[in-house]
């Protein structure tokens, strides 16, 4: 019977029926006009360009479902582990482009479309990306998926189905306005809802004590309100693995019997509150990237997506027909930042709460299964909760997190007798004041492994903020130096480049990007540096169209594209950027015959909607842009652009057209970084500081392949501990002082001539970001960037060099030490 399962003539091995599974012309040209007749329920006469991307998705979607249906039996397959990675934010960028590269059909595909009268790019471009992510780390989560897939490890992803993601970004008279991410406004085609894997969330309420039927002392949680979690999943194809993974996002629901409750008593109104509250859990993505709000919903999300995930591992660990006692053999658990942190005092409830498991034992498991990675050094956006707020919410998780922090406190006075001060630092509990949890303590006590996310990163997180754990339990402390996929920011985002490399030296470093070494050999090969320059100057121009056709501006492919993208921080140093631009602009307005070298100043980001400063440094853009953009001395040398609303889909067009890649925050702050390995795995230059992986990057690169400025994390640390006095850097630095006084003048907001005086106050009183100190390396550095492009072939050659060595960022790399040093989960065997 064609319309059932039918096991495969071949294998005994149950699949999917095989009229879907057809890649050649003719069955996908099929497959796509049965989805747009049955799926989209449009005659093809009818069938609009949705319905086109639509059909083609499904269609796609299909063929993924095999290997998916494999991967997914290996889950109970009890000899391998499950990595189960959390994290409140994966930022996956558009699909179908992914998973035709991924699924090796990008070609075939392009052709059936053709046949049928479309344009592939055209569906391409329908898509809405789903931005469930601020920024680097939701984008982390996703490229490791890509990776684990393609190499083959079993994996969960699980996090949030916001309804929601990151705002879209508009700019209005030089001014983000934020506006609401409807992303699934057209349907969805990728995920599943899965209505049969679902889980009640208790919140609030009370506990009690009881005795069992062993007369064993036991507590009981009576919520004050219950939700229900259901899966939504995606599949996630390897590249040409065979393995398709799983990212499932949970959604809050009302629970129904809690309705019909209030509905018997005629309360209509308070039932349907019921729905409205439990769906604002997974309702919107909070769009502060870095700084910690203290929100109670942030904390409702939080454990909702947690407590679903480990209530869904305990599952899968019984249909393995395994022993709960044995969870740390069946799963990694991997912690993104401590956003999942609650996830060691929710294993350790559901273990002794609901499994009636002992102290120790589930104590034993739980540090057993959990990892943590730590993101970022920044005091404002390290996780803390008020007590009363979290006792609120959480009042089980508060008593055993009071009964981890005595038994981990006893341990540390025993060690250190005495020692008030280091257990008081220690503390998972900050009683400094206000009393406050901790997450990054309590993710430290109950993981066995701790990482950073570069190597300077994990030094200076042993040296400060968690220095005391490292004293205690230094074996816990790995480097993991990120990386990202070079599927989707080489192969996919950068076709023409990809083609000009492989027809040189093979595919094979797509999965093996080591063998780009074999570039190296060409780097100076005249044929090969004019095809890489074309390359260049195709993807210049494809950005100069889109530019022009989103801000109006025009600008020159022959320029040089100076390229900073990233979220909006003072960190960042953004602003120190502007200041380079103007500096430049001064020159020019002093002797408009004086040589400056044409550029483009490229920008885009996002700023946290209640970030003021952030917000005023795009208007500070934007306004430069404005004066900068139409003085007729300029005479169209310098262009400067904001680039709205930067996210993965604008990254995919962006990283492949910059000469240039700014990476200028101060040394010490930024983590890791992962927009400048895709910037500098595309053939850009980099300009940067020592900070996060820049550090590395230039030590494969070559030091003389990169353009390094500014003061080291140490110098910053010296400066800032001899009493950092901004004002005597602006006075001993003439051309600097022009620019600070052009800004504070109102050179740049003719109609409110203190608009920037806010960002002026805070260079000239604190410059926390120690811009001033590094203002004039840069301006010389940039002067070297200008004679350096001024060589054709000598950057040409800096530029392959740099994509030669860039090997070691990619995420296959990271995720291979993730897996033998922190997960110990080795891959599904070979077909
Ligand atoms: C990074 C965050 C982050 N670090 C809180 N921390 C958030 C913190 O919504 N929140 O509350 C969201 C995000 N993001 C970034 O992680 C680092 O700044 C980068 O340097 C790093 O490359 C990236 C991935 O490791």
């Amino acid at each position: 019977d064609k319309l059932v399962h039918r096991g495969d003539s071949s294998s005994s091995r149950e699949t999917t029926g095989d009229i879907r599974r057809g890649m050649d012309c003719a069955d996908l040209k099929q497959a796509i006009i049965d989805h747009i007749n049955f799926t989209q329920a449009r005659l093809v006469s009818q069938a609009t360009l949705n319905d086109w991307y639509m059909a083609v998705a499904y269609a796609v979607r299909d063929r993924m479902l095999d290997d998916w249906h494999v991967s997914l039996g290996h889950l109970r397959n009890r000899s391998l582990k499950i990595v189960s990675y959390l994290s409140a934010e994966f930022l996956m960028g558009p699909h179908l482009g992914n998973n035709l590269v991924n699924l090796g059909i990008v070609e075939s595909v392009r052709r059936a479309v053709a046949e049928l009268g479309q344009n592939l790019d055209d569906l391409l471009r329908q898509e809405e990306e789903p931005g469930l992510g601020n920024g680097g780390l939701g984008r982390l989560a996703a490229c490791y998926l890509d990776s684990l897939a393609t190499l083959r490890v079993p994996a969960i992803g699980y996090g949030i189905r916001y309804e929601f993601g990151i705002f879209d970004q508009e700019i209005r008279d030089g001014w983000q306005v934020e506006i609401t991410d409807k992303w699934l406004r057209m349907g969805n085609p990728w995920e599943i809802c899965r209505p049969d894997i679902s889980y009640l969330v208790k919140l609030g309420g009370h506990t009690e004590q009881y005795s069992d039927e062993n007369d064993c002392l036991r507590v009981r949680w009576v919520p004050g309100k219950v939700i229900k979690g259901v899966a939504y999943d995606t599949p996630v194809a390897g590249y040409c693995s065979g393995v398709t993974d799983l990212l499932r996002l949970w959604k809050s629901e009302a629970v129904e019997s809690f309705n019909f409750q209030a509905f018997n008593l005629g309360d209509y109104y308070r039932a349907v509150d019921e729905k409205v509250s439990s769906e604002t859990i997974s309702k919107v993505l909070y769009p502060n990237d870095e700084p910690q709000i203290g929100k109670q919903l942030r904390l409702a999300q939080q454990y909702f997506f947690v407590s679903c995930s480990l209530q869904d591992m305990l599952r899968i660990q019984r249909l393995r027909g395994e022993n709960i006692g044995d969870l740390a053999g069946s799963f990694a658990v991997q912690l993104n930042d401590t956003h999942p942190s609650i996830a060691v005092a929710e294993l350790m409830r559901l273990l002794v709460d609901e499994q009636m498991m002992e102290w120790e034992p589930a104590w034993e498991i739980t540090c057993n299964v959990m990892a943590y990675t730590n993101h970022t050094l920044l005091p404002e956006a390290l996780e803390k909760w008020p007590l009363p707020l979290f006792s609120a919410m959480l009042p089980r998780h508060l008593e055993i997190i009071f009964e981890i922090n005595r038994r981990f406190l006893d341990q540390v006075r025993s060690a250190s007798p005495g020692d008030d001060g280091l257990a008081a630092r220690l503390s998972i509990i900050d009683e400094g004041g206000e009393r406050y949890v901790r997450m990054a303590h309590l993710a430290s006590v109950g993981s066995h492994a701790i990482n950073g996310v570069a190597a300077l990163h994990t030094e200076l997180l042993k040296e400060t903020v968690l220095k005391d754990f490292h004293d205690l339990y230094p074996e816990r402390f790995h480097n993991v130096t990120n990386g990202v996929t070079p599927r989707r920011w080489v192969l996919l985002s950068n076709p023409a480049l990809a083609r000009l490399i492989s027809g040189k030296i093979g595919e094979g470093w797509v999965t093996r990007p080591e063998e780009l070494r074999a570039l190296e050999k060409f780097a100076g090969q005249p044929a090969f540096q004019k095809s890489w320059r074309k390359v260049k100057l195709e993807n210049k121009s494809i950005l100069a169209a889109v530019i022009r056709e989103r801000t109006g501006i025009q600008v020159d492919p022959a320029s040089l594209f100076d390229v900073l993208v990233k979220r909006i921080h003072e960190y960042k140093r953004q602003h120190l950027k502007v200041l380079h631009i103007i500096t430049l602009f001064n020159r020019i307005k002093a002797d408009p015959k004086s040589e400056v070298r044409s550029r483009t100043f490229i920008f885009g980001g996002k700023a946290a909607p209640g970030y003021h400063m952030a917000k005023l440094i795009i208007k500070l853009i934007t306004s430069v842009g404005e004066v900068v953009n139409n003085d007729p001395d300029v005479a169209g040398r310098l262009k400067v652009v904001f680039f709205p609303d930067f996210n993965v889909t604008n990254g995919q067009l962006v990283y492949p057209a910059a000469d240039l890649s700014e990476q200028i925050s101060t040394a010490g702050k930024e983590a890791s970084g992962t927009g400048n390995m895709k910037f500098s795995l595309n053939g850009a230059l980099t300009i940067g500081t020592l900070d996060g992986a820049n550090v590395e990057i230039r030590q494969e690169v070559g030091e003389e392949n990169f353009f390094l400025f500014g003061h080291t994390a140490a110098e910053v640390q010296e400066l800032k501990s001899r009493g950092y006095d901004p004002r005597s850097w602006y006075e001993g630095n003439a051309p600097l002082r022009a620019v600070i006084d052009r800004i504070a003048a109102g050179d740049f907001s003719p109609g409110d001539r203190n608009l920037f005086q806010p960002l002026v106050d805070q260079l000239l009183g604190h410059d926390d970001y120690l811009l001033l100190a590094d203002y004039q390396a840069y301006m010389d550095c940039q002067d070297r960037v200008d004679a350096a492009f001024r060589d054709r072939d000598a950057w040409t050659e800096m530029s392959i060099l740099n994509v030669a060595r860039m090997g070691m960022f990619s995420s296959d790399r990271a995720i291979r030490e993730y897996c033998e040093n922190i997960w110990h989960a080795p891959p599904i065997p070979g077909d």
